[in-house]
């Protein structure tokens, strides 16, 4: 598997350009261009939205020899939920559901459970963390590494082998989501770049029983691009620059729905030592109590 090899000593362009910058310029970012590594997949795509870098990858789960449906079924029969005031049990994989207090944002229950995986033991590399709306420091230790869930690091190292071969960075945080039903989803976003690599591109795989509307929105006017279902298996794959000109989100539906999930590959550049983390959350308890 192609662990965290961004971080060694490379032979990957896109590395090399942004690790040994010896000159004095300023590393110029080119944006990535997916098309020749999606070209490479042979799988059928549709580029939905005009001039931006989304691309919509059928058979991408398959195509990388998973199964999405069972995957989500895999994932949430196999590991504990927590949910309300349980315990999270530091760097195993679990899921949290959308009413623990970890997860509730302004008091605001999220219509969602989600799984955080990482390359690598938290004990030793520290957890890596994704900043996104919301966040907060509570939810950090429920970040496995992804190591303990064996096919789903085969997954992983395997699409980040396809994107190192095409000279991309590859990805080292995968969050697992699952919509339960028709009132679950995720609304409108950008996802937030602080604490993502724009070296590797930003890969949604769906899973589940069932394709659920995606919708993307541009950023600035609010313009519907796209509103469609993804099937279970497709993936929805972007640039950072794709992901800040548009807005995405899977709507809440009116009609019964099956369950239906994702799973997102992103680099996080951003880690917190163990000890730190304890420090921050002990902190935090301390002034609560207060
Ligand atoms: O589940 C999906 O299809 C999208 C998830 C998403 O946008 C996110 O977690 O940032
Ligand atoms: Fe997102």
């Amino acid at each position: 598997m192609a662990s965290d090899n961004s971080d060694s000593a490379s032979t990957n362009p896109a590395v090399v350009a942004a690790q040994n910058n010896d000159s004095d310029d300023e590393y110029e970012y080119k944006p990535l261009d997916l098309k020749p590594a999606i070209d490479a997949l042979g799988c059928k795509y549709t580029m939905p939205v005009e001039n931006k870098d989304v691309y919509i990858v059928h058979g991408f789960a398959e195509r990388f020899g998973i199964d999405a449906r069972e995957a989500q079924k895999r994932l949430q029969d196999e590991y504990p939920h927590r949910r309300e005031g349980d315990k999270i049990a530091w760097a195993e994989p679990q899921w949290i559901h959308g009413d623990h207090r970890s997860l509730r944002y302004r008091g605001n229950v999220l219509t969602r459970d989600k799984m955080w995986f990482q390359n690598g033991e938290p004990a030793e590399h520290g957890f890596r963390k994704y900043l996104y709306t919301g966040w907060q420091w509570r939810v950090l230790p429920a970040t496995s590494a992804v190591e303990r869930v064996p096919w789903l690091a085969k997954f992983v190292g395997d699409v980040n082998d396809w994107l190192w071969k095409h000279c991309f960075v590859t990805t080292n945080h995968y969050i697992v989501t699952a919509y339960d039903k028709e009132d679950c989803g995720i609304g409108m976003h950008s996802d937030k770049a602080k604490s993502i690599s724009e070296l590797a591109p930003i890969v949604v795989v769906k899973t589940g029983e069932c394709g659920r509307p995606f919708r993307i929105t541009d950023s600035v006017t609010g313009e519907e691009l796209f509103n469609k279902v993804v099937e279970p298996g497709d993936a929805v794959i972007m640039t950072m620059q794709a992901n800040l000109a548009t807005k995405h989100g899977v709507p809440i539906l009116n009609e019964p729905t099956d369950t239906s999930g994702s799973i997102v590959m992103r680099k996080i550049i951003e880690e917190v030592p163990w000890g730190k983390l304890e420090a921050m959350l002990r902190k935090r308890d301390r002034e609560e109590e207060e």
